[in-house]
C-alpha cells in the first residue's frame, strides 16, 4: 500500500506554517518583535492563572500557544484563485465561509482556507484570508484594462509546486521527500519581491484608484501580508505595542472584553512602509515605497449561532452609530466604552448564551454520566449532572473586522464607496468549488454531539 508512505496533510501544513513563521520573522523584523511580545503576554496569562494553563493543557499543546493561527494573502485573478484552492487542498485547508468586503470600502470578496473538524484544528489550525481582488468595482475601464493585462503575465506558482499538486491530486498524497519540496515551493509563491512588475507611473495609478489594486497588480506575487499568532489577552498586547516601539492600529476589533469570550478579537500593528523598486522608461530602476505587511494578534471566543450572530451585528452597529473609531486613536476610549455599553445587552455567562440559543456548545458526558443508568431528556441530563456543554471556537472571521484590518493597513483614507455587492457565485465559480457554510458546520459539531449523549441513554439503540 502506497498510502502508508504519505505524509498527513497536517504535518505539511504544519511544516508549511513553520517555514511561513521563520521566513515573514526574517523578512519583517518588526513581526518578529510582535511575536515575543505575544508569547511573553501568554507566558504571564499562564502564570497568574493555574486553572487556565491546566485546561489548555489539555485542549491545545501548551508549548504552541502562540504560534500562528492565520495569515492572509491577496489575489489577482480567477485562476490564480483556483490553484490556490487546490494548492492548500494538499495541506487539507478548505474554503469555509465567504466575505463580501465591498460594503466596507475595499474590492476583494474573500474565503479562509482552513482545516475542518477538531482533529485536524488540533493537530495545527493554520489558516489563510484569502481575498480576489474585484476589478469589476473599478470604474476606470482603461485601468482595469491594464491591470488584467499584467496580471495576466504574472505566474505566481513555481512550475515546481503546480507539479507536485497535480502529483498530489493523481496519487492521494506526497510522501516525505515529496512534502519537503511541496512546502519549499510553496513558499515561493508567498514571498516579498521588492522589484515591482510595473512602472512607477502605472503604480500610482493603480494607487490612486485604490491602494488594495497596486498591492495586488503590481508584484510579481501574493506577498503573505501579516501573520497572526494567538494571544490570551489581547488588551495587554494592544496596550503593550508601544514599549517595544511597535505602533497598534487605533483600536480592537469585534467584541469588547467580556468574561465569556464570543467570536473574534483582533488587533495588528501599522503597516510599514518599505522600500521597492520601479522600472523607469529607460529600464533603470528607480527607489520607490510600498506600504503593505504588517503583524496582528487574535484572541478567539465562542462561535454564536445566527441568532448570536445578528444580536453582535446589530450591538456594534449600535455602538458604532454611537462613536465611530477615528483612524488615529483619539476617540479609542470613547470608541471602547460605547462598545461596552452597547454589549450589555449581550448576556455574559455560558449558561445565559445557550439559554437564548446565541451560541454553539458540545455536550459531552461527566465521570457521573459515564457510569450511569442515564434517561430523560438533554435537559435533564444537564440537570442531573450527567452531561456537561462547553462552547465551540469560532475558527472563522468577521467581515467588519476584517474591513478594519484592511483598511488600517492601506492607510485610513483607502475606504471608498462601493455599493454592497456580494457576489458569492461568482467567487465559487472562480475558486472551482462552493464554500463551506459555517454555521452549519457548527450546527452539525453541536447535533453529534448532542446525538453521541443521547445514544447513551436508555431507550436508545446503542
Ligand atoms: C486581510 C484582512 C483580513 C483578518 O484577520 O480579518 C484578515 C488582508 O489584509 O488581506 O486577515
Ligand atoms: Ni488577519
Amino acid at each position: 500500500m502506497t498510502e502508508k508512505t504519505f505524509v498527513q496533510n497536517d504535518a505539511i501544513r504544519s511544516a508549511f506554517s513553520a517555514a511561513m513563521s521563520a521566513m515573514y520573522r526574517a523578512e519583517v523584523p518588526a513581526y518578529g518583535t510582535l511575536m515575543d511580545l505575544v508569547a511573553e503576554v501568554n507566558a504571564h496569562v499562564l502564570a497568574a492563572e493555574p486553572a487556565l494553563a491546566e485546561r489548555l493543557t489539555e485542549t491545545d499543546a501548551l508549548e504552541r500557544i502562540s504560534q500562528e493561527r492565520h495569515g492572509a494573502i491577496r489575489l489577482g485573478t480567477p485562476a490564480e484563485l483556483s490553484m490556490m484552492r487546490r494548492v492548500f487542498a494538499v495541506m487539507g485547508m478548505f474554503p469555509v465561509g465567504y466575505y463580501d468586503l465591498s460594503t466596507a470600502g475595499v474590492p476583494v470578496h474573500s474565503t479562509a482556507f482552513r482545516p475542518v473538524g477538531a482533529a485536524a484544528l488540533s493537530r495545527n489550525p493554520f489558516r489563510v484570508f484569502t481575498s480576489l481582488l474585484r476589478l469589476d468595482l473599478i470604474d476606470d475601464a482603461e485601468l482595469r484594462a491594464e491591470a488584467e493585462r499584467v496580471l495576466s503575465t504574472r505566474a505566481i506558482f513555481t512550475p515546481g509546486a503546480v507539479a507536485l499538486t497535480e502529483k498530489a491530486e493523481a496519487e492521494g498524497g506526497l510522501n516525505a521527500e515529496d512534502a519537503d519540496a511541496f512546502v519549499e515551493a510553496v513558499l515561493e509563491t508567498f514571498r516579498w519581491h521588492d522589484k515591482a512588475i510595473v512602472d512607477a507611473g502605472l503604480y500610482k495609478r493603480l494607487h490612486d484608484a485604490h491602494r488594495l489594486m497596486a498591492d495586488v497588480v503590481s508584484f510579481k506575487g501574493p506577498h503573505i501580508n501579516h501573520l497572526t499568532p494567538r494571544t490570551l489577552d489581547i488588551d495587554a498586547v494592544q496596550a503593550r505595542m508601544p514599549e517595544k516601539g511597535i505602533a497598534p492600529k487605533a483600536v480592537i476589533e469585534g467584541p469588547p472584553t467580556r468574561a465569556c469570550p464570543i467570536l473574534l478579537r483582533q488587533t495588528s500593528f501599522k503597516a510599514l512602509d518599505e522600500p521597492v523598486s520601479f522600472k523607469d522608461e529607460n529600464g533603470n530602476w528607480v527607489t520607490g515605497s510600498h506600504t503593505a505587511r504588517f503583524g496582528e494578534i487574535e484572541q478567539r471566543g465562542i462561535a454564536l449561532t445566527p441568532k448570536g450572530r445578528a444580536l453582535y451585528d446589530a450591538l456594534l452597529d449600535q455602538s458604532r452609530k454611537h462613536v465611530r473609531p477615528a483612524a488615529d486613536g483619539s476617540n479609542a476610549a470613547a470608541y471602547e466604552q460605547a462598545l461596552a455599553d452597547a454589549f450589555e445587552a449581550f448576556p455574559d455567562s455560558w449558561d445565559g448564551i445557550r439559554a437564548q440559543g446565541l451560541g454553539y456548545f458540545t455536550y459531552s458526558l461527566t465521570d457521573a454520566g459515564r457510569g450511569a443508568e442515564m434517561s430523560g431528556d438533554l435537559e435533564t441530563l444537564l440537570r442531573d449532572g450527567l452531561v456537561r456543554f462547553d462552547p465551540i471556537v469560532y475558527e472563522d472571521f468577521l467581515p467588519v473586522s476584517a474591513a478594519g484590518i484592511f483598511q488600517s493597513n492601506l492607510g485610513n483614507a483607502a475606504a471608498q464607496d462601493f455599493s454592497a455587492s456580494p457576489s458569492q457565485q461568482q467567487f465559487e465559480a472562480d475558486l472551482g468549488q462552493a464554500v463551506l457554510n459555517e454555521f452549519d458546520h457548527y450546527a452539525a459539531i453541536e447535533a453529534a454531539s448532542i446525538a453521541a449523549c443521547m445514544s447513551a441513554t436508555s431507550g436508545q439503540a446503542t
